[in-house]
């Protein structure tokens, strides 16, 4: 049961959902003291593509529609119950990227077509915003529903721990270590060691691919998927968030600032890993339309429709 009126209209129309569920939920004065809750809102709400919470929104549908299309309502398509979880992949992605931003990361000014977080509001604040976000996240999860059964809460858990494992160190935390460990540290003068595939991916899954994963398998397993299900799930997320990252890659060789909104030439000025620094761009494009493919193999074997296969022509053919 696919929206008629086309893929750009569903973007649209979740990210509406999306943005006024995050917003609705910050934390604003009295309750906060006034500049963090301004911090966490310009971050926050500064217009990324809501790719995470888009995923986790779509997946749950993607299973409510093939378990139990008799009980599609129109306006509930299976992602209320995933809402949560899908501000909570959010939050915990703009946190990332707030403190990926720091001086002591990456020293980006631009993230989202604006000037980044500690250029407005200092590294103190920042780091703070990005800390606010994060413990936000699992606030909104650790919530339950009014009427919350027995069975929805242990998915509700079972959701909140793959979050935790995908942002933390074995996830994305331990990937931006990797990362890190595999740039040039330019103020000591040092490059950073040649790595080979392996290594490049195994950052790669860790630092993006285990979020886009969690955002996934959230959808699906609020959505009640058997087990058989979710592990269709992560193979396809585990192929989108390749996808995404050499895509990322590749857009940081031939965007423009003004497209992705952010600067771009950093990862080869860095010394950075990248598929392109490691395959040259041509074998790049095809290694990201080989993940593609095998992300729709994976839907097709658990005969999983809705909207996950655009997502994944969306991830290919992005511009930012
Ligand atoms: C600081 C713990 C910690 C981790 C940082 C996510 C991350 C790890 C760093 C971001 C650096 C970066 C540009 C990684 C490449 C992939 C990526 C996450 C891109 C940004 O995500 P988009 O394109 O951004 O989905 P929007 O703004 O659209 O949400």
């Amino acid at each position: 049961m696919t929206d008629p009126q086309g893929f750009e209209c569903y973007l649209r129309d979740r990210r509406t959902a999306i943005d006024s569920a995050l917003n609705t939920g910050l934390p604003t004065p009295p309750a906060c003291p006034p500049l963090i809750a301004d911090a966490m809102r310009y971050s926050l709400l500064a217009g990324g593509k809501r790719l995470r919470p888009i995923l986790t929104l779509a997946a749950a549908e993607a299973v409510t529609e093939r378990d139990r299309p008799a009980r599609i309502d129109p306006v509930d398509t299976g992602s209320t119950a995933a809402m949560p979880a899908a501000c909570a992949v959010e939050l915990i992605h703009t946190y990332s990227l707030i403190h990926d931003d720091l001086p002591a990361m990456d020293d980006d000014a631009v993230r989202r077509g604006r000037p980044t977080a500690h250029v407005v509001y200092g590294d103190a604040v920042a780091i703070l915003a990005g800390d606010a976000l994060l413990t936000h996240a699992f606030g909104v999860l650790a919530r339950p529903e009014s009427t919350e059964t027995p069975a929805r809460q242990a998915r509700r858990l079972r959701a909140m721990a793959r979050l935790a494992d995908a942002a933390g160190a074995a996830g994305m935390v331990g990937g931006q270590i990797l990362d890190i460990g595999a740039t040039d540290d330019r103020r000591a003068g040092r490059a950073g060691p040649d790595i080979g595939h392996a290594a490049l991916r195994d950052i790669h899954e860790r630092k993006t691919g285990a979020l886009i994963g969690a955002a996934a398998a959230m959808g699906a397993i609020l959505a009640g998927g058997d087990e058989e299900t979710l592990a269709a799930v992560d193979a396809y997320s585990t192929q989108l968030g390749l996808a995404f990252q050499i895509v990322d890659d590749i857009l940081d060789v031939e965007g423009t600032e003004t497209t992705l909104g952010k600067t771009v030439g950093k990862d080869a000025v860095a010394g950075k890993p990248t598929y392109p620094a490691l395959h040259g761009l041509t074998r790049s494009r095809a290694l990201a339309a080989e993940a593609a493919a095998a992300a729709a193999d994976a839907l097709a074997g658990a005969k999983l429709g809705g909207r996950l296969s655009e997502i994944t022509d969306w991830v290919i053919s992005r511009r930012h």
